[in-house]
């Protein structure tokens, strides 16, 4: 028998699910007007045009449920496997081989190395495999006015987009993409677009859909403006970490605080080979992998990956990606 009190409780409990549920989902800041005179005010986007597009998004509920539990957030043992395996490595490698030439020439201006920029491309959209289908337009358009928590940002994507869509001469409406709004071979989301996307083969577009060059010229020109080097290694798995207050507090601080290596050199942290210098900026992060919790050693590279996607389980499975691809400065130990 349940307990009178037990099932009062979840009553109680549910009602008051119930009662916030709609709340999250369906509290809109801006209507569609607001949001057409935001455009009109930020904008120089003709009010047809704002009309008709704003006007026809559609609201779509479930894209909120799905934004609150992104795949990002599993543990990296979880999240692994799904980027860094046999199958991708073919792939990846193909991709490497046809566009060979392209790679060399982006390396060349960007200098970003050919594996990580396939790695990205793999994991995004599995070289355009699989870029999401779900209208960008109505992506954004729910997240800006039912997304309480970011729709500040969203409200931004959605103009950025509608302002791309001109440029480009794209239909808004006819544009695919992930849930959250992003887009193209590359999932760049509308705002990086207009500030990184390049038009690598020089027809006038910026085309991150079909046109390999236009697509990894982006990817390379996005990593340089965040400082990648080819130089550099990014991260390394860290066995017997020396106990002191400076790596508690650096464990504790995660990326929010660069030290110099040398700093944890002082204190008793082998650095993990000559490949990492003792002047360059690192920070400690911890990881749920197959053996555990771990510690990784990363740096200014690391944080160049984050700027494409927040997540450290993507920068992660990006970097062993590209090492499985042969890439040497890649290599993140055992
Ligand atoms: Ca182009």
């Amino acid at each position: 028998m349940i307990p009178l009190t037990f099932s009062f409780k979840r009553i109680i409990f549910s009602l008051l699910l119930l009662a916030l549920l709609p709340w999250q989902l369906w509290a809109a800041q801006y209507t569609r007007d607001d949001l057409i005179d935001y455009m009109l005010k930020e904008t120089k986007l003709d009010e047809g045009y704002l009309r008709k597009n704003i006007g026809e998004a559609k609201f779509e509920a479930d894209l909120i449920r799905k934004m609150n539990t992104p795949y990002e957030a599993r543990p990296y043992a979880e999240y692994r496997p799904l980027f860094v395996n046999q199958r991708m490595k073919k792939k990846s490698e193909a991709f490497l081989k046809k566009h060979h030439a392209i790679f060399v020439e982006a390396q060349a201006k960007y200098g970003v190395a050919p594996e990580m920029i396939t790695a990205i491309l793999g994991i995004e959209t599995r070289f355009g495999e699989n870029w999401g289908r779900d209208r960008v337009l109505d992506a954004l358009f729910t997240l800006a006015t039912g997304y309480e928590r970011r729709a500040d940002f969203f409200r931004k994507e959605l103009k950025a987009f509608l302002i791309l869509c001109q440029e480009e001469g794209l239909n808004p409406q006819d544009i695919e993409g992930s849930y959250a709004g992003a887009f193209g071979v590359t999932q760049l989301m509308p705002t990086s677009f207009l500030e990184y996307a390049v038009d690598g083969d020089g027809d006038g577009k910026r085309d991150v859909w079909g046109t390999p060059k236009d697509i990894i010229f982006s990817v390379a020109y996005y990593f340089s403006r965040y400082h990648w080097s080819d130089d550099k290694m990014v991260a390394h798995w860290m066995s017997d970490l020396p106990q002191n207050e400076l790596i508690t507090k650096a464990l504790k601080d995660e990326t929010r605080t660069w030290r110099k290596l040398s700093e944890f050199e002082k204190v008793g942290l082998k650095k993990p080979n000559d490949k990492w210098s003792s002047d360059e900026e690192v920070a400690l992060i911890t990881r749920q992998t197959a053996q555990g919790e771990r510690t990784l050693l990363v740096n200014r590279n690391f944080y160049a990956i984050t700027r494409w996607n927040r997540s450290w389980n993507y920068a992660l499975a990006a970097t062993e990606l590209a090492n499985m691809l042969g890439n040497q400065q890649c290599e993140i130990g055992l």
